[in-house]
């Protein structure tokens, strides 16, 4: 590789703006009644006060509109059906109309999930409840029954009412987003929202679903897989277009994109110690290739089929590597533990060089 760091490093950049720019964005309708928790729901999986209390942009009456420049998911907000019918032929139609006008005029605006939330302990679920969810399945929108500020992760005697009932919904979830002090010294922890992402992920399509992942802030090692799925599935494709030549564009290629799905800024040093570890290796594995003439030098090689073979176990140990310290990076700071520069230069160079081992390119490759 005759490329310099700066180099290496604007083309990761470049990669990284491109995927960020080819982001899906998506929309999530909200529906529960006042204090069901929608607002600390949104907020602790997505890390932003995308619904501060209160203030929303009304859409209609009843509908609020959460949307933040840079932020690809916008959340519809909209309280559940009260017991007074005429509110509810307001909320009905209010969300028939936004429903319509995504699928109808304005394809940005179509919701793509709805979460339907229900404070556990209200446990109360009502037949005209149950028909309205029916109509906005029936146009094809994917439901997920919420059950909020749930105590215990195990099942409830409301939960098990609700699973004997037919209802229209994909899944029941049951969360709590954030700590609940009971007593001095009992609270009930958090949790629930990482099955919350993993089952929404799972019933968008696959950009939508990459955009979910990398924009939530609850499940780090979620976002580690889908950088592996995606390492995988560009690996695979590349397999039958192995070209030295392309060696340093494929690699940005894919650590700008995994950067963006584990939405991670550019990291210098890191990128610095793999730019080095490449540039070892691949000049002698790419030697004769990189020579001036390059079809005589191929059609030389003793066994082409070992060079294409260390080449993509290079782009996949070097990715994987990658992914594999960012997100330890990320837990640690999840966690107010911090890494310093120095710790993660060294743990990026034992993690490459073990992999290296592993792989056994360190035996036809001669590294100095
Ligand atoms: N500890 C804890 N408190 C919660 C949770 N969910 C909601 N709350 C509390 O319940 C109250 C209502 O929560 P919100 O998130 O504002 O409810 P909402 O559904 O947005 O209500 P509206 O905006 O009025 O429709 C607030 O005081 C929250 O702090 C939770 O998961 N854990
Ligand atoms: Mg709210």
């Amino acid at each position: 590789m005759q490329q310099h760091l700066q180099e290496f490093l604007s083309q990761i950049e470049q990669a990284y703006w491109i995927e960020k720019t080819n982001t899906k964005p998506f929309n999530i309708l909200i529906i529960g009644k006042t204090g069901v928790g929608k607002s600390t729901l949104v907020n602790a999986l997505f890390g932003k006060q995308l619904s501060a209390t209160g203030v929303g942009l009304p859409v209609t009456k009843t509908i609020a509109e959460y949307h933040q420049e840079g932020f690809p998911i916008t959340v519809y907000d909209t309280p559940g059906l009260e017991i007074f019918a005429e509110v509810n032929q307001d909320i009905k139609q209010s969300v028939s109309d936004l429903i319509a006008d995504g699928y109808q005029k304005n394809q940005e605006k179509r919701i793509d999930i709805v979460w339907y939330c229900i404070h556990a302990r209200a446990s109360r679920y009502e037949k005209n409840e149950n028909d309205w969810l029916e109509e906005i399945a029936k146009q094809g929108i994917p439901i997920i029954l919420v059950l909020t500020q749930t105590f215990s992760s195990k099942n409830s005697d409301f939960l098990a009412y609700l699973k004997t009932r037919n209802l229209p919904v994909k899944e029941i979830v049951r969360i709590m987003a954030k700590p609940y002090q009971i007593t001095e010294d009992f609270v009930v922890p958090a949790h629930g929202l990482d099955d919350l992402v993993k089952v929404t992920a799972n019933l968008l399509d696959d950009s939508r679903r990459k955009t979910l992942i990398s924009n939530q802030i609850v499940d780090v090692d979620l976002q580690a897989q889908e950088a592996h799925r995606y390492v995988d599935s560009y690996i695979d494709n590349l397999a039958s277009i192995v070209d030295p030549l392309l060696f340093s564009e494929q690699l940005t290629e894919l650590l700008g994109t995994t950067s963006v799905i584990l939405n991670v800024a550019i990291d210098k040093s890191i990128v610095s110690v793999v730019f080095n570890f490449i540039k070892k290796i691949i000049s002698e594995l790419f030697k004769n290739i990189l020579s001036n003439d390059i079809l005589s030098s191929v059609a030389n090689l003793a066994d082409p089929t070992n060079i294409v073979k260390s080449y993509i176990k290079i782009i996949r140990l070097v990715a994987d590597v990658y992914i594999d310290v960012l997100t330890t990076k990320k837990k640690a700071e999840k966690e107010n533990k911090n890494i310093s520069e120095d710790e993660l230069i060294q743990v990026t160079e034992e993690k490459l060089n073990k992999q290296l081992q592993e792989h056994h390119l360190d035996d036809n490759i001669e590294v100095r």
